[in-house]
């Protein structure tokens, strides 16, 4: 399931394309994790607003996309890459990493929606491969 040669070069071109529209990409993907899995909203009970395109929903979206675009950069190395996040997830934030997933899920559909063309069936499988590859460098502190 490790991502070869080409799905990496397949993630970093449909990156290239796409990360000008992150901020939309997360405040999208979060707002529908929130709609969608309402059980996520409880990490985040402390904001004032979690309705879709709120302020916080927004400003959050851009930091979690900074996130996978750090991840793209250190796509050979994700678990060294993501380290610091990962333990500020399992250690100050306690977020259960099956959430990842979810999350995952989500910014996989907003991509697909909003960038139909580029979603050919191989940006598909090496976009899905990444992220499961992501949400297990995300996880690596928690054991
Ligand atoms: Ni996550 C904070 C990246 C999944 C709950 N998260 C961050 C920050 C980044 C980030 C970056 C900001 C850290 C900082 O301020 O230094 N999170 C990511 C990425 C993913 C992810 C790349 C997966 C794709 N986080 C999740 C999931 C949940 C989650 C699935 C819970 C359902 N994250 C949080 C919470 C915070 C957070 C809670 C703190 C929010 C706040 O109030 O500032």
């Amino acid at each position: 399931m490790s991502l070869t040669d080409k799905d990496k070069a397949t993630v970093k071109g449909l990156w290239a394309k796409i990360s000008k529209s992150a901020d939309a990409i997360g405040a999208e993907a979060l707002s529908r994790m929130f709609v969608v899995y309402p059980q996520t909203k409880t990490y985040f009970s402390h904001w004032p607003d979690t309705s879709p395109g709120s302020a916080p929903v927004k400003a959050h979206g851009k930091k979690v996309m900074g996130g996978v675009g750090q991840a793209v950069a250190k796509i050979d190395d994700m678990t060294n890459g993501l380290l610091d996040l990962s333990e500020q997830h399992a250690f100050q934030l306690r977020v259960d990493p099956a959430n990842f997933k979810i999350l995952s899920h989500c910014i996989l559909v907003v991509i697909a929606t909003m960038f139909p063309n580029d979603f050919t069936p191989e940006a598909h499988v090496a976009l899905d491969k990444f992220l499961v590859a992501l949400a297990l460098a995300l996880a690596e502190k928690y054991r």
